[in-house]
């Protein structure tokens, strides 16, 4: 009898995984509870995918040899309780892709933060260098619409959790954990080392021919992966701030104002000084791009340049303009307090900061030594700023609160002095008053640009 994939969710994962199945001849059905993006129609229709909208038809579903679901579908939904009640296995796109790259070799990144980055550079790097790779998973297009319409030797791939948990037989060439810090433990049962377990998922079925980076600093991480070295057949590469780690293979270490990274006999150094990226956990990200791609066969000058002349990606501690003196930065992708963490330790100017939003059950205690020391002024955004504002009053000199953004930044411009930095970086998701983080960064950049910039000079 012909396999029967069934995919669940019709987004960007979806529409590609029920494409790549009926490329390869299987019998393929896509089910969606609700509306199908017409972009997505017009593909599965030009492939001659059956699928269904608007809800799960369980006859439609149950007959599945395998179910591949979208990553943002919880395991608490009631068609997934009946699929695994029936004993399906429910595979993500990225365990189903996998089983397609035809000799294509992988870098997956994950991490509680820093992959967006850590992948976008480590894509610059190999596409630099002239590596046929391709960007996917958590980001951009879909890795197995790529998969079944392109032909690549590299994926560059950003590994969420809710992916990981998916993926039983696939195997990363490259793996990269730049963290693991709380973060979406609504969907671990409220436990860090179920989120923890998912994580370490990265490192499964690698052999010696693979290889393995990451933070030596993060105690979860080292602490985890101490606990399997037993197991561990690949390269480890680790990376970390102010001492050479000796492993073996090679690793990456910093002193302040450079970091070395090596693997076997080739090496490399970085003026940290001189990257456009600014902060610790950017310190962090590069060195983590620099030991896979060394570690994928590239040329260590090329690394270098790559690294120096990579920007931010927006909404990640993005440079938005300078007005009357004051620098706006737009980190709005901060919705965990660990990003925030980072920011605020990167600052180098009094800063006026701009938090809140839809707290997560945030304990903020860790935030409060760099608040003291640098912030000026706490301008809280958002529906409920009780807490936050009982956390920093007393902390920092000023807190106010505002509930639009508008009301936000007329109070941030009022508080900031020339030389200082208004920065947005909420610690918060941004559900209370914007669509996501990047509409929220949007308008931020906007109301900077109308109210700010068209009349300054931009520097
Ligand atoms: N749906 C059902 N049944 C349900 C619930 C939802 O059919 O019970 C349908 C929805 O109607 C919708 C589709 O499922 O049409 C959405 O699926 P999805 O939420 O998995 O979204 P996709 O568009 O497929 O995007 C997903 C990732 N989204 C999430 O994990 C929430 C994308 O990551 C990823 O880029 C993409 O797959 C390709 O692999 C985004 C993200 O927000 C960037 N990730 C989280 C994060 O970074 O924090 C993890
Ligand atoms: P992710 O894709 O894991 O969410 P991003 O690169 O998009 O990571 O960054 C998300 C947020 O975390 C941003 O505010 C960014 O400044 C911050 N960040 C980036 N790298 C790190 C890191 N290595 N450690 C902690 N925070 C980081």
């Amino acid at each position: 009898m012909k396999r029967r994939i069934v995919v669940l969710g019709g987004g960007i994962s979806g529409y590609g995984s029920a494409i790549l199945a009926k490329k390869e001849g299987l019998d393929t059905f896509l089910s969606d509870s609700g509306q199908i993006a017409e972009r997505f129609r017009r593909r599965l229709d030009e492939w001659q995918v059956p699928y269904e909208e608007g809800g799960h038809t369980e006859e439609l579903i149950l007959s599945a040899t395998e179910v591949v679901k979208s990553p943002g579908i919880p395991d608490t939904a009631p068609i997934v309780r009946r699929i695994r009640e029936k004993g399906i296995p429910v595979i993500s796109e990225i365990e189903f892709a996998g089983r397609y790259l035809d000799g294509a070799r992988t870098i997956c990144i994950t991490g509680s933060n820093g992959k967006t980055t850590t992948t976008s550079l480590i894509y610059k790097i190999m596409r630099d260098a002239g590596m046929n790779a391709a960007l996917g998973g958590n980001i951009g297009e879909s890795f197995a619409y790529s998969v079944a319409t392109e032909r690549y030797d590299w994926y560059v791939l950003e590994l969420s959790s809710f992916q990981l948990d998916g993926m039983y037989r696939f195997r990363a060439d490259i793996g990269v954990l730049t963290n693991i810090t709380p973060d979406h433990l609504d969907r671990y049962d409220h436990s860090f080392d179920k989120y923890a377990a998912s994580k370490m998922r990265i490192v499964q079925n690698q052999t010696s021919r693979d290889a393995f980076v990451y933070s030596a600093d993060d105690q979860t991480v080292s602490r985890l992966t101490d606990a399997m070295s037993d197991t561990m057949r690949m390269r480890r590469l680790p990376f970390a701030t102010h001492t050479a780690i000796a492993s073996g293979a090679g690793d990456a270490f910093c002193d302040g104002e450079s970091f070395t990274a090596a693997v076997g006999d080739k090496s490399l150094t970085i003026d940290i000084g001189k990257m456009r990226i600014k902060g610790l956990h950017n310190t962090y990200n590069a060195m983590a791009a620099a030991l896979a791609t060394l570690a994928a066969g590239v040329a260590p000058e090329s690394i270098c340049r790559s690294i120096y002349e990579f920007s931010p990606v927006e909404h990640r501690l993005e440079p938005c303009g300078v007005a009357g003196g004051v620098e706006y930065v737009n980190d709005s992708k901060a919705t965990n307090v660990d990003s925030v963490w980072y920011a605020l330790q990167s600052m180098t100017r009094p800063t006026v900061w701009i938090a809140g939003g839809t707290d997560k059950g945030n304990d903020y205690e860790p935030l409060k030594r760099f608040a003291r020391e640098k912030v000026r002024a706490l301008v809280c955004m958002g529906l409920d700023n009780d807490k936050l504002v009982r956390e920093f009053t007393g902390v920092v000199p000023q807190v106010v609160s505002a509930s639009s953004l508008d009301e936000a930044m007329r109070a941030a411009v009022s508080l900031a002095l020339p030389g200082d930095t208004v920065l947005l970086s909420p610690a918060c998701a941004s559900f209370d008053l914007f669509r996501n983080y990047e509409n929220r960064g949007e308008e931020f950049k906007e109301w900077v640009k109308r109210n700010l910039l068209e009349d300054d000079i931009r520097k």
